[in-house]
């Protein structure tokens, strides 16, 4: 039965029916939240959330036409509107089973004429917002700002929102704070100072971190790299630059990344290969799992439904010991042919379903420990004699040119890539 106020009639609590049939599309096949797999539940391993400005504010448009998605909540004034879609979201979640969202300011609460204004309107949404939180226990991932659609381009502007935002992550106890600026780029090389850019960049971020001090904002930020869209290069292109940006100025200990694989496959990485290099260095905070079209060079933002993709990034996380703080966030949206309410239902459960999936074929994986067994193999030579010292960092090219006079020419090794290629596909 419809309650009053509700938006998606007709769809209940989304429920897990594992012998479902294929053309069975509105329940989970894979995703169990509370089954335990290596010691810990699937909710917890995959800490889902769901994207408010696609899910909630995505209307379909497109640089070549205008809206398709004529949503229910989208009624009445600017302020109206944001209250409807704000209990709409909650409703959404609820059915849907997933504890965690992520939002921009502005997708929250409108603009306003005057940044007083702006504000004024997120104290009233973000104060809704915590009742429906309290009301449901569902928590905010992350929060971040929109610093990319105002018309007037000015720094300052941009701090004095990033100053707003972060007081209200304490106000909602978000885990999380992420750093996607969009305009951190040039589009020509003419009128751009690189150097001095990267360092009000830096110093920027400094900023953050001294107010997030102030206030004893409790959470973790993360930098989101992207190549390029909006500008033609942004500084933050990908996980290596960006992990070399905070290196260089000092702010690795305050900042991990946010790896969506979207932005990977437009830097020209394979789907997984952030999420690798991010966790090779301890940096691997969140994700924004998504999907693009790798034949397309735009960010298309796709939900990810690949469970090849999936068993991947599953892999790496399991490796790293889980994502928390961070979690799954979909920062994905339906195509604007997708007119159906119950397609954003559809769209979930299945990249739901695909990382669950992800999730028990990279627990087989580790459980069996025949690939792991084999890395660990191919690199055995690391762990005595010469190559530990290498390991260690103590081995000189001289012991080096002794080794090879001592032991005469190597003999060859097969590096077996085809064998674990065909393991690998038996457990996706
Ligand atoms: C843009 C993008 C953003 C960030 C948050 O490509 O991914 O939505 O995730 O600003
Ligand atoms: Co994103």
């Amino acid at each position: 039965m419809a309650t009053e106020g509700e938006y998606f009639k007709g769809i209940s609590k989304i429920p897990y029916l594992p012998s479902a049939g294929p053309h069975d599309v509105m329940c989970f096949k894979q995703y169990n939240a509370e089954e335990v797999l290596l010691g810990r539940k699937m909710e917890d391993w995959l800490r889902f959330s769901v994207c408010y400005w696609h899910t909630f504010c995505g209307i379909g448009a497109d640089p070549f036409g205008s809206q398709t998605l004529h949503r229910p909540w989208n009624q009445g004034t600017p302020m109206e509107s944001a209250r409807n879609r704000l209990n709409a979201a909650f409703e959404f979640f609820n059915k849907l089973g997933v504890k965690y969202y992520t939002f921009h300011d502005r997708d929250m609460a409108p603009e306003g004429s005057t940044l007083e204004e702006s504000n004024r309107n997120l104290d009233q949404l973000t104060d809704l917002a915590l009742q429906l939180q309290a009301q449901t226990g569902v928590q905010v991932l992350w929060v971040t700002c929109n610093l990319f659609a105002h018309p007037s381009h000015v720094l300052a502007y941009a701090g004095a929102q990033v100053k707003k935002g972060l007081d209200i992550a304490k106000k909602l106890g978000a885990e999380n704070f992420v750093f996607w600026g969009g305009r951190e780029g040039f589009y020509s090389i003419l009128n751009t100072d690189v150097a001095a850019e990267l360092k009000h960049m830096a110093n920027f971020f400094k900023m953050a971190v001294r107010y997030k001090e102030k206030i004893g904002l409790k959470c973790q930020f993360l930098i989101e790299p992207k190549p390029k869209e909006p500008c033609k290069h942004q500084y933050d292109y990908d996980a290596m630059s960006v992990i070399g940006f905070l290196k260089h100025y000092g702010l690795d200990d305050h900042f991990k990344l946010n790896i969506e694989p979207n932005h990977t496959t437009l830097a020209g990485h394979s789907y997984e290969h952030d999420i690798v290099m991010a966790s090779a260095f301890g940096m691997l905070g969140s994700v924004d799992s998504n999907t693009g079209s790798p034949d397309l060079g735009w960010d298309t933002d796709q939900f990810p439904m690949d469970t090849k993709n999936t068993t991947l990034v599953m892999k790496a996380i399991i490796e790293q010991g889980g994502l928390q703080p961070g979690g799954l966030n979909f920062d994905a949206k339906v195509r604007r042919e997708s007119t159906d309410l119950e397609d954003l239902f559809i769209a979930h459960i299945g990249a739901m379903d695909a990382f669950a999936r992800g999730l028990r074929n990279a627990v087989r994986l580790t459980e069996d420990g025949l690939l792991p067994g084999m890395v660990k193999e191919r690199y055995s030579s690391f762990a005595q004699g010469l190559g530990q010292r290498v390991e260690e960092g103590t081995a000189t090219l001289e012991d080096m040119e002794a080794y090879i006079k001592q032991n005469g020419e190597p003999k060859v090794t097969s590096g077996k890539q085809e064998k674990y290629e065909s393991i690998f596909n038996q457990y996706i």
